[in-house]
């Protein structure tokens, strides 16, 4: 007799494995929160050699090893800089962390020599592509759905160029990033006011998925300070109003060196009880969150558990590391099932997307595996429609019911 695929039992674990990895890998994703822009904004859409080597994840990790002062090296071209980079970690070195490694997938991809002595040969092949063509291999590549953009509205740059009433790329969603408010901001009644009706006006014509704010590790909830008003008088209420899910990403401390520019912010363990008591006091709005520090992870999960409307996403930043990919993304398996969205990239320069997700799909696919290995270990097998349901779920799913509930 034969079976269909859909309702084949997967009691073999070589079978188990092949149809974890096919699934996992094929599967598209939906990108929570890049720094990615399209084409039509010109400068800020970010791609090639130079730019990915010049990514402050790298320029951090060169200037640990090259004989040079910051002053001089942030003097030099970006070409300069890239060459340097390279000469420092993929050169005289051996590029083991992951940002260097992430370079070398890139490079794989597109057939480029990961051992060249210089960048001629990568410069050449980025040179040669038009960005429209580029861009669609890239998000092939990486089988990347969409990407959420972090748009800041106090940015004249990004202004000028919405105005020009440019038709944006279906495949890039803007989000309304509100550092730069909590941070400037000296509330009046008259502010308040005026900052909602700004607030309303950029969603008005920008249609973000979300509002997203990032957050030192000391932020609490309730206090006595005006941040806690901005989230009160301006922040909630207008995530009420619009139905807009808000994104929470906490435990950064910007600027511990200064002299690193992009590269200077390190993290800070912060309180997760904040995030339990802003999910009990607004129960109506949707919190999508992340701790940038390994030690809240645990915690994250638990408040989880408590609080349907607090999803938590991603490994950022100084997490995105294989091994603390697969510890945090186990945990997220055994305490929340499927109710977590595992990754997003972060990407600042558009091939970074192909390293992301790849390096991602992999630890995502060995924690489902044995997971499901788990399972059958204890008498329950799963098929290759229920593996596909999970991953849907996890890429793209959770993300889809999160943002448009509508
Ligand atoms: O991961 C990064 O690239 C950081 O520089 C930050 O941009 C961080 O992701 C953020 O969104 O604040
Ligand atoms: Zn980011």
């Amino acid at each position: 007799m034969v079976t269909s695929i859909e309702s084949q039992l997967l009691s073999n674990t070589t079978e188990l494995r092949a149809q974890v990895d096919l699934i996992v890998n094929s599967a598209p994703v939906a990108d929570a929160h890049t720094h990615l822009f399209p084409p039509e904004f010109n400068e800020l859409c970010l791609w090639g050699i130079d730019e990915l080597l010049t990514y402050h994840y790298l320029t951090a990790e060169a200037l640990r090893s090259a004989r040079i002062t910051y002053e001089r090296f942030w003097a030099m071209s970006k070409t300069d800089q890239a060459d340097l980079v390279w000469k420092t970690l993929f050169v005289d070195n051996t590029p083991t962390s992951e940002a260097a490694q992430g370079i070398i997938s890139v490079l794989d991809v597109f057939g480029l020599d990961t051992r060249a002595p210089d960048l001629k040969e990568a410069r050449a092949f980025f040179h040669s592509q038009t960005i429209a063509e580029h861009l669609d291999q890239v998000f092939d590549f990486a089988r990347v759905s969409g990407v959420v953009m972090t748009n800041d509205p106090f940015d004249d740059a990004e202004d000028q160029l919405w105005s020009s009433s440019i038709s944006v790329d279906r495949r890039f969603s803007s989000s309304l990033r509100l550092d730069s408010l909590i941070n400037t901001a000296n509330l009046a009644v008259s502010t308040v006011t005026q900052t909602r009706a700004f607030l309303d006006d950029w969603i008005q014509r920008r249609n973000p998925v979300y509002m997203a704010l990032s957050l030192p590790p000391d932020f609490s909830f309730p206090s006595d300070d005006t941040r806690d008003r901005l989230l009160r008088e301006v922040i909630l209420p207008t995530a009420k109003e619009h139905r807009l899910a808000l994104t929470l990403m906490v435990g950064v401390r910007r600027g511990v060196n200064p002299q690193l520019r992009d590269a200077g912010d390190a993290l800070g363990r912060a309180d997760v009880t904040a995030i339990e008591r802003l999910c009990l006091e607004y129960p109506d709005v949707r919190f999508l969150v992340t701790f940038l520090s390994r030690e809240n992870q645990h915690e994250l999960c638990v408040a989880a558990r408590k609080f349907s409307n607090l999803m938590p996403f991603g490994c950022w930043w100084f997490l995105n590391n294989p091994s603390i990919v697969s510890e945090i993304t186990r945990e997220r398996f055994e305490l929340l099932g499927q109710s977590f969205i595992p990754q997003h990239s972060d990407a600042r320069v558009l091939e970074q997307l192909i390293y992301k997700w790849k390096h991602a799909r992999r630890q995502i696919a060995d924690a489902l595996y044995d997971s499901y290995q788990q399972l059958l270990d204890r008498g329950r097998a799963i098929t290759p429609e229920e593996i596909s349901r999970d991953v849907n779920r996890l890429f793209s799913g959770n993300f889809n019911d999160w943002f448009d509930p509508r």
